[in-house]
């Protein structure tokens, strides 16, 4: 079966089982992460941002572009926000969450932090399943690969997902490929065609998310994000990622260019 189960929890610290599963799959599903008080908060907050940014004719953030589609009704909306914590207290306040600390428990022995001004920042994505959507799907890719692009070594890191809406298996969602995070560097580089490969894969598995779960996977693991079979609000997905990495300290500003990749992946998102 492709759907798997959890039921681990993020604690004072993570359990040997939790550091186990996390090493020999590369990616672990935390249940309940954030209250559904907070994640109210934090839906006000995107759609402030989400106002304000359409107002200002705002394009890009710190160098990275802002994704922009149309909801059902026609109206523009942003369905990739990125660095949303430098403009909110309540989304910077939920990075200062001490349980973050605790995952950098998954890279050591190197020394990590979160990202919050470097690379994308907290990013959010907005998924919404209609014609005029742009951000539908996302191809097979793994998230390491943009630090080639920038002419940097693949230095270890995490993609932390805090999960704001409910996405059963059924609904798509994120897939993973357990266990890829220890595959070699030419599959890391050519396993799949990036991001335009949108096929299912007979290895993939996924789980029944809730809004509320954090996941954690590691940066060289491939993944994608499947398209819902709904239509319309029924397939709306929310989801903030935040990276936690390794290495040189590499802050962004709005002085920061447009990486590379950007040009490539803004084509190919839908
Ligand atoms: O939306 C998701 O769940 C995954 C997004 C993702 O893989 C990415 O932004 O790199
Ligand atoms: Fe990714």
């Amino acid at each position: 079966m492709n759907k798997w189960e959890s039921n681990f929890q993020l604690g004072e610290t993570l359990t040997h089982e939790q550091l186990n599963f996390f090493d020999k799959h590369g990616m672990i599903v935390f249940r309940n992460f954030i209250s559904p008080e907070k994640i109210s908060t934090y839906l006000e907050e995107i759609k402030r941002l989400e106002a304000t940014w359409l107002e200002e004719k705002r394009e890009k953030v710190n160098g990275i572009p802002l994704k922009f589609g149309k909801d059902e009704a026609g109206n523009k909306t942003i369905q990739r926000l990125c660095f949303t914590s430098l403009f909110s207290a309540p989304l910077h306040q939920l990075l200062e969450d001490p349980r973050f600390v605790q995952l950098s428990a998954l890279l050591e022995p190197y020394e990590s932090r979160v990202a919050e001004n470097e690379k994308d920042g907290l990013v959010v994505n907005n998924y919404l399943n209609t014609p005029q959507s742009s951000f539908t799907q996302m191809g097979w890719h793994t998230d390491s690969p943009r630090d080639i692009f920038l002419g940097q070594k693949i230095m270890p890191m995490l993609n932390v997902g805090i999960h704001l809406d409910n996405c059963p298996f059924e609904n798509g969602g994120l897939r993973v490929l357990p266990g890829t995070h220890k595959q070699g560097v030419l599959k890391l580089l050519f396993g799949k065609k990036y991001f335009i490969d949108n096929n299912d894969d007979q290895n993939e598995i996924g789980f029944d998310i809730n809004s509320g779960d954090l996941t954690v996977h590691d940066g060289r693991l491939w993944h994608r994000v499947k398209q819902s079979p709904k239509f319309g609000e029924e397939s709306r997905r929310r989801v903030m990622y935040v990276p936690i990495v390794t290495g040189k300290y590499k802050p962004k500003t709005e002085a920061s260019k447009t990486p590379f990749y950007h040009f490539f992946t803004s084509k190919i998102h839908h």
